[in-house]
């Protein structure tokens, strides 16, 4: 396989957070392509300034730059085509069934195994720099291995699944050739037809009745599918809405 863009993998023993690094690197006018992993991040975050807790060595985080040439209600996708190569290098590097929940999470048995967080960062005022793609889109991930997380949020790690360890270099490099075959597709509507297709396909929300936390309120509905961008439409008692961003609970049927 031969991995085109994602070529410039920095490797650090502590960061604050990789998403925090890869931003910074963006706003310098960084290529797409760049990848930065972390040992151990002092400051891992998650969506909504919540925190991502990995002891060292025991997760493989990371983040990549993309310059995507895609509209701006699309830019979401990025965090899809992460998620589809991050599902499919997971099962194949260990074997055991894995799930994306909508929007960014990776599951084994409802479980959390990995979150993903992505940012969009602008083109600063008054920049100056060789003539990149913006606005950027920074996607982090965190996937566990040894660990299972923080107790208060019954995740799950990969090891604990698989019985036995995993390759962390194996996982990146399959992750990566995963995301290059998927990246390719995002700039043509038939590509994204077929990511779209795909998402469905390995998305564990669609289809269920779920809770989606909103923040301001929650909504209860059947999950019926996926809009072109990415945004999951919902059937509830009155209406069907499309939601951008929210906390998704998969219910059984007497919750
Ligand atoms: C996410 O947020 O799931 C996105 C996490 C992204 C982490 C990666 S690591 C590399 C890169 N650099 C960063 O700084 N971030 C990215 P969210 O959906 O908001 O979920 C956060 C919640 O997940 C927390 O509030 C905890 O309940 C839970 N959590 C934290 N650490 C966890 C872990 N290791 N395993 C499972 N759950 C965890």
């Amino acid at each position: 396989m031969v991995r085109s863009i994602f070529n410039d993998i920095r490797f650090f023993e502590c960061l604050d957070s990789t998403n925090l690094y890869v931003k910074e690197e963006a706003v310098r006018g960084s290529c797409e392509g760049l990848v930065a992993v972390a040992d151990y991040q002092t400051a891992g975050r998650g969506r909504l300034d919540r925190k991502w807790e990995a002891p060292k060595g025991s997760g493989l985080l990371f983040s990549i730059l993309f310059r995507p040439d895609l509209e701006e209600e699309q830019l979401f996708l990025c965090t899809n085509v992460v998620a589809l190569a991050a599902r499919e290098a997971c099962q194949s590097v260990a074997g055991v069934q894995v799930d994306i929940k909508w929007p960014n999470d990776l599951l084994i048995h409802e479980k959390k195994l990995a979150g993903i967080l992505a940012e969009v960062v602008r083109e600063p005022v008054g920049f100056e720099g060789n003539s990149v793609r913006w606005p950027a889109v920074v996607v982090g991930i965190g996937i566990n291995l040894s660990t299972s997380g923080p107790e208060s949020a019954s995740g799950i790690g990969l090891e604990k699944a698989r019985g036995y360890s995993v390759d962390r270099e194996a996982l990146l490099s399959a992750v990566l050739d995963g995301l290059c075959d998927r990246y390719g597709l995002l700039g043509n509507s038939a590509g994204r037809a077929q990511l779209h297709d795909e998402y469905i396909d390995k998305c564990k929300t669609i289809g269920k009745r779920v809770r989606v936390d909103l923040g301001e309120r929650a909504l209860v509905g059947q999950a019926l599918g996926l809009s072109p961008n990415g945004q999951l439409i919902l059937q509830d008692d009155r209406e069907t809405i499309e939601i951008a961003v929210g906390d998704v609970v998969h219910l059984r049927l007497n919750d």
